[in-house]
């Protein structure tokens, strides 16, 4: 969890076709993918992601998402998503859409103790910019993350149909999906 705020040197980013694909067969699961890969004076690649990103709902209807990797992440619905590298790892500096979140899942920085459940996600609901959920990789192979997190975390979306709910994981900013809600 803690390696984005090391990233200084070349990056390369081995972002999978499949996160730019819809769901078309109303697949209400959501894959988090990918792997990570460093090497000293190198490179560092990490493909982790959301398999689907876009996915469409009714509004009521609740979405799993299910974490294979060995690291944690966040879905975190936020205004507006990175758009640029330099975007993409400095988002968590103050007054980026990373900050507010950051700050309630991690009040004394990264490791314990932390808050799994941000705004209406700490009800288990999905709604608004601010709500926010951690999932872990307890279970996982190599599950690199110290606190016990199910890697398996289920949201109602309860944000009103025609929403379009952005949402990111905001430990590894290039982590965006989206939910339109019908
Ligand atoms: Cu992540």
């Amino acid at each position: 969890m803690r390696r984005l705020a090391v990233l200084t040197a070349s990056i390369v980013f081995a972002l999978s076709s499949s996160v730019l694909l819809g769901s078309a067969s109303g697949s209400r699961t959501i894959k988090i993918l990918g792997t990570e890969h460093f090497v000293p004076n190198a490179l560092i690649n990490a493909n982790y992601r959301f398999s689907p990103g876009p996915l469409s709902v009714k509004s009521g209807e609740s979405v799993t998402w299910a974490n294979a990797t060995n690291d944690g992440h966040t879905i975190s619905i936020v205004p507006s998503v990175p758009a640029t590298v330099s975007d993409v790892f400095g988002c968590g500096a103050p007054g980026t859409v990373c900050a507010p979140i950051l700050a309630c899942h991690f009040p004394q920085g990264f490791g314990p103790p932390v808050t799994v459940g941000c705004g209406n996600a700490a009800n288990g609901e999905l709604k608004v910019v601010g709500d926010s959920v951690l999932v872990g990789c307890t279970g996982t192979p190599g599950c690199q993350v110290p606190i016990p997190i199910p890697s398996t975390v289920t949201l109602k979306i309860t944000a009103p149909a025609g929403s379009h709910l952005l949402y990111m994981c905001v430990i590894h900013a290039w982590m965006q999906g989206e939910i339109v809600v019908s």
